[in-house]
């Protein structure tokens, strides 16, 4: 009976997690083949040095971002967009994005988050955990960093913000 019941709870669980996924996961459009001509040795630049992932991230003023996953290839420029859609003010509710190292440590990057508001909640001393970060913002703005995709992995990303990680959090991932 017990264990019904705790699978129960499991399936209700998951159903709510489930919820706020209504983003359809845009697949990134494959790029087709290139013809097989064979052209001897004739360098041409590889197609991922003029490509540019767009991507776009949005957080809201109860503390959640809209996707959980953002996707890049490796080497490709990235051009990341973070919205806030909500009206709160940075101070109470400001949302950021932090895309760390593969097993960074999420609870001791967050403590230390906690005691950097001089710099935004970002803490410089974990600068080298960090593949790319963006500023704080506040209700109704926006920011975009830009950066070059890292190896192909999977790269935690949390809204470094006092206690939103726990909510506001996802995976980069390089393929
Ligand atoms: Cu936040």
């Amino acid at each position: 009976m017990k264990m019904i019941k705790y699978v129960m709870i499991a399936g209700i669980v998951s159903l709510t997690a489930c919820g706020s996924g209504d983003e359809s996961s845009k697949k990134a459009e494959q790029p087709s083949e290139e013809p097989k001509t064979e052209t001897p040795a004739q360098e041409q630049p590889a197609a991922a040095a003029t490509d540019v992932a767009e991507l776009e991230i949005t957080g809201n003023d109860i503390m959640r971002y809209d996707k959980t996953e953002l996707r890049a290839k490796a080497g490709q420029k990235v051009k990341l967009t973070l919205h806030h859609a909500g009206k709160l003010a940075k101070e109470a509710m400001g949302h950021n994005i932090v895309i760390l190292k593969p097993g960074t440590d999420i609870a001791a990057f967050t403590a230390k988050a906690i005691d950097a508001k001089a710099t935004d909640y970002f803490p410089e001393s974990e600068a080298g955990n960090v593949i790319a970060h963006s500023k704080l913002i506040g209700g109704g703005e926006s920011t975009t960093i830009e950066f070059t995709a890292p190896a192909a992995g999977t790269y935690p990303f949390i809204c470094s913000f006092p206690g939103h990680s726990a909510f506001m959090k996802g995976d980069f991932i390089v393929e």
